[in-house]
């Protein structure tokens, strides 16, 4: 189902896909939050053109009493406010061998906003969960077809995810409504969790007694190691560290150029599983490597920044960076290759020529 080649070329659908989702600008990893606008954006089908007035939200399924809930409704809510790292589980897949065909994300497909909605977990408590309750499935307003099957964008999480007190309906992005881009009118924001599972343009929440079997779930966001491994889901994002490329840029291979002298080297490093512990740094490719300081932390499931100087000496340098999180979880040099060219979290190469 998933086509998988060798050619170093991509295609012009390749090309179609990358031009219509757009990553962060990795120098505004400067940013501790991302300004809306240059945060990523991943859209499966099309923008769904929303009614405002006539949208609600459905809350249903395996429970006693039935929700429907306009977004004043939900704004009248108790609102939380997160700041968030989103991270598509695609990340990194364009730097796979053999590459699987779909979106071709180099490493900028992250971004950190703050995120303010209701929690959900009340809103399940309310309407009541039946006892066989298993799973909620959160199905968005967007339509299309994937892998030859029509469907609504839908994902489930399990019911202890669901209930978590920081999983949100989210109507702002940065204190502002959301943009269309993003979702509008609702999303769900599960923090930790890779970025599938943010389901924007959210029109329904349904409790369901079965596992789910949409295309999102089944078919998708699985990592196969081969074509016959059945796959186990994609959940939490792997630890990450990336660099804000220092001085300035060529225009065609984004390699940098800067003088000799101390050089600041700024990025962010995040994990889904567990706080950020410790982020290296390298100037030669990653034969060797210092530690970093880390900033204060910004929320729970937010980036950590983190800061070192670099006393840049004449010639050619390759810059790495790396993450550990405090659960032991370290980014490797290689991630593992699977069907779908999922959570690459392989280290970033930066070459920069010092003069
Ligand atoms: N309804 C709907 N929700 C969706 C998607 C989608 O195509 N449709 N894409 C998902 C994917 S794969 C990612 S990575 C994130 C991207 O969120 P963003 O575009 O706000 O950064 O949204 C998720 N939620
Ligand atoms: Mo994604």
């Amino acid at each position: 189902m998933l086509a998988i080649v060798s050619e170093p070329g991509f295609s012009l659908e390749e090309l179609q896909l990358a031009a219509r989702n757009h990553g962060l600008p990795l120098e505004t990893l400067r940013d501790a939050i991302t300004p809306v606008g240059l945060h990523y954006l991943l859209i499966h089908f099309d923008i769904p053109q929303v009614d405002a007035p006539a949208w609600r939200l459905r809350l249903g399924g395996r429970v006693e009493r039935p929700l429907e809930l306009t977004l004043d409704e939900l704004r009248a809510r108790p609102a939380h406010t997160h700041a968030v790292t989103l991270e598509c589980a695609g990340n990194g897949r364009a730097l796979l061998s053999p590459r699987t065909v779909s979106q071709p994300w180099l490493a900028e497909a992250i971004g950190t906003a703050e995120w303010t909605g209701t929690p959900l977990a009340p809103l399940l408590e309310e309407a009541g969960l039946l006892s066989d309750a298993l799973e909620v499935v959160f199905t968005g307003l967007d339509r299309g077809v994937q892998g030859g099957v029509e469907h609504a964008y839908a994902r489930s999480l399990p019911l202890t995810e669901a209930l978590r007190a920081d999983v949100l309906l989210a109507y702002a992005i940065n204190g502002r409504p959301l943009p269309s881009q993003h979702g509008f009118p609702l999303r769900l924001i599960v923090p930790g969790w890779y970025g599938m599972t943010h389901v924007k343009w959210l029109a329904a929440v349904d409790v369901v007694a079965e596992p789910f079997r949409g295309w999102q779930q089944e078919d998708a966001y699985k990592i196969h190691r081969s074509e016959d491994d059945p796959g186990t889901p994609v959940t939490r994002m792997l630890p990450r560290a990336l660099l804000a490329p220092p001085g300035i840029p060529d225009f065609m291979s984004r390699s940098r150029f800067l003088v000799a002298g101390p050089c600041a080297l700024v990025g962010r490093a995040w994990s889904g599983w567990a706080p950020i512990e410790r982020v290296e740094v390298s100037i030669d490719g990653g034969a060797r490597w210092t530690d970093a300081a880390l900033d204060e932390p910004l929320d729970e499931y937010a980036w950590r920044g983190w800061r070192t100087t670099w006393d840049a000496r004449p010639g050619e340098h390759e810059l790495c960076c790396r993450a550990t999180d405090a659960a032991g979880n370290v980014q490797p040099a290689e991630a593992a290759w699977n069907t779908g060219g999922y959570c690459n979290n392989a280290i970033q190469h930066v070459q920069v020529t010092v003069s």
